[in-house]
């Protein structure tokens, strides 16, 4: 796992495409989370802190867009947080998609947990960096990956509220790229949250207060280049801005 994982690894680092590792190498998912977990590890060991998790894969339009169909789930670092300004020179092929992100105030055990442990919610998005050659992926591949996981930012934390069919609306330069409602993640993106808190309990990680849910882009990803201004908001939860070079 760990000379997979330093692939992967090397790769972000060197903001270079790899060959798929499934193309070379025999990864069921289990063994994927393994890679994924290694991969972590080697950011731990830099400085860097888990904040946070994502979830991946929760609306068609990101299933069809990457040929990918089961609900995956990745972790997220203090290094991957963007404030206003991202610059895009170290990265592969980034991506970027609108997002609603959750703000845990309590420790999350289990799903059951999961709902009250919220502090916040806001519209967010996530930057997406493929370590993969032409941003394809089998399931497992992307697993390994980290669920493509690059950055993320988010917008003002709003006390919870009904989030279940908000209109999203992410523009570049002024333009819209991308829209679609929240209630494309899962029906309903506290159901991903639910998702995410049964998945971290089943691998054996406690969701911890501080921690941000990225529930899942609502829309396909679009290309995010450099200089670009780009623009994410959510009825109701006001908008979130990055700026990029
Ligand atoms: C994998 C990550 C998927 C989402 O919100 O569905 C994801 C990818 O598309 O490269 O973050
Ligand atoms: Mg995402």
């Amino acid at each position: 796992m760990n000379g997979l994982a330093e692939i992967l690894d090397d790769a972000a680092l060197a903001g270079r495409a790899v060959p798929r590792l499934t193309d070379a190498a025999d990864l069921d998912v289990p063994a994927a989370y393994e890679v994924q977990r290694a991969v972590i590890e080697r950011r731990l060991a830099r400085g860097e802190r888990v904040i946070g998790v994502k979830m991946g894969f929760t609306s068609r339009a990101k299933m069809v867009q990457m040929g990918v169909d089961d609900v995956i789930w990745g972790l997220l670092t203090d290094a991957m947080l963007v404030e206003s300004h991202l610059d895009t020179a170290g990265l592969i092929h980034p991506r970027i998609e609108p997002e609603i992100a959750f703000l845990l105030e309590r420790p999350v055990r289990g799903p059951a947990d999961a709902v009250a442990a919220v502090g916040g919610v806001a519209v967010g998005y996530e930057v997406l960096d493929s370590r993969y050659e032409d941003f394809s992926f089998t399931l497992a591949d992307v697993i390994a990956d980290n669920a493509s996981a690059s950055g993320f930012g988010h917008g003002p934390w709003r006390p919870l509220r009904d989030v279940g069919n908000l209109g999203l609306v992410m523009e570049i330069d002024g333009r819209p790229v991308a829209s679609g409602s929240s209630a494309a993640i899962l029906g309903d993106p506290l159901r991903s949250l639910t998702a995410a808190a049964r998945l971290a309990a089943a691998a054996g990680v406690e969701l911890q207060p501080g921690w941000v849910v990225l529930a899942g882009a609502a829309t396909a990803a679009v290309p995010l280049p450099a200089g670009a201004h780009v623009r994410v908001s959510a009825a109701g939860l006001g908008h979130v801005e990055v700026t990029t070079r």
